[in-house]
């Protein structure tokens, strides 16, 4: 991938106002939480993603849910922030007027410095009573309570239902202040850095289109081609850990 577009793209930010970031599984693959498609290894290797994430199969199968959440968030909490998260980090400390957006449900770019992430997916740390029997959405501290670990999911303490990852799952609406304030950021930036998604799960998907609709630059980061790549201003082909501490390097020289 050519310098010139590292420092195309680091001039674009550094005349921004406003900067928009929305990130995907992508930016974690790096630090080795598999990206969505690849989270299916060992016994879950034989289901659809999108069959496993959805209430639907929470339902009819809570163990096999649940265990496969469990691996996951063990797995997320034994990994740290890649050179990615920092650099996007970095540029919060830049730049005034810096918003992350994220699909990932890992707290990678809280850990490495970053305010303010809105998750639009939910945290896989966090978890709540499948029917939020107080409320949406009734968060349950799952270290309080003693269950036999083999005999998952725990229940709630209030009201005896499954507890369930604090996530959103496939057919369930995204959390309205997120969802609100993620359409917001997208319509008012002046670019938006896109990293690491390949934009194939909406609303999420189409916050770049509606930034684009009103005027802002689109700077895509993925080594591959996603719904988002058509319309990019920018493609910076490559690895996040790779190419944003150079777009940073060079922003430092501007
Ligand atoms: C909703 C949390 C209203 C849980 C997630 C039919 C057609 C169109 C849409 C629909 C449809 N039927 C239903 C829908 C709507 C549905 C949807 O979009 N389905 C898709 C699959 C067709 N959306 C929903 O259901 C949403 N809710 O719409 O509510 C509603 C209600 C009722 C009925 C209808 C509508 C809820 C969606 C949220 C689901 N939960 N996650 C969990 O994590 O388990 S989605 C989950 O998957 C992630 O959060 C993320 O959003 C998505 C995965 O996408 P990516 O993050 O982009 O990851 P992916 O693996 O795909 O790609 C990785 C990318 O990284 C690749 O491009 C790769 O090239 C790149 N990459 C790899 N390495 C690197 C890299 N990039 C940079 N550096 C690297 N090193
Ligand atoms: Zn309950």
């Amino acid at each position: 991938m050519t310098p010139n577009l590292i420092q195309q793209s680091a001039q674009i930010i550094h005349q921004a106002n406003t900067l928009t970031i929305l990130t995907g599984a992508g930016v974690s693959k790096e630090s080795g939480v598999p990206t969505f498609r690849d989270a299916l290894e060992g016994l879950w290797a034989q289901y659809d993603p999108q069959e496993l994430a959805t209430p639907q199969a929470f339902t009819s199968n809570p163990k096999l849910v649940w265990d496969w959440y469990e691996w996951r968030r063990k797995l997320a909490s034994e990994v740290a922030p890649n050179a990615g998260h920092i650099a996007l980090a970095e540029l919060e400390s830049i730049k005034d007027d810096v918003h992350i957006i994220t699909q990932n449900v890992d707290d990678l770019h809280e850990q490495a410095g970053s305010q303010n992430v809105i998750h639009l997916h939910g945290n896989i740390a966090t978890h709540k009573c499948f029917d939020n029997c107080r409320g949406i959405p009734t968060l349950i501290d799952i270290t309080t309570l003693t269950y036999n670990k083999d005999a998952t999911p725990p229940k709630c303490p209030y009201c005896g239902s499954n507890i369930r990852p604090n996530v959103v799952w496939f057919g369930e609406n995204l959390p309205q202040y997120e969802l609100n304030t993620a359409i917001e950021y997208s319509q008012n930036c002046d670019v938006m850095l896109v990293v690491g998604t390949s934009g194939m799960v909406s609303p999420a998907s189409e916050l770049p289109r509606i930034a684009k609709q009103h005027g802002a630059k689109i700077i895509e980061v993925n080594p591959d081609i996603s719904t988002i790549t058509h319309y990019a201003d920018i493609k910076l082909e490559g690895a996040s850990g790779e190419i944003l501490p150079k777009v940073i390097e060079a922003l430092h020289e501007n």
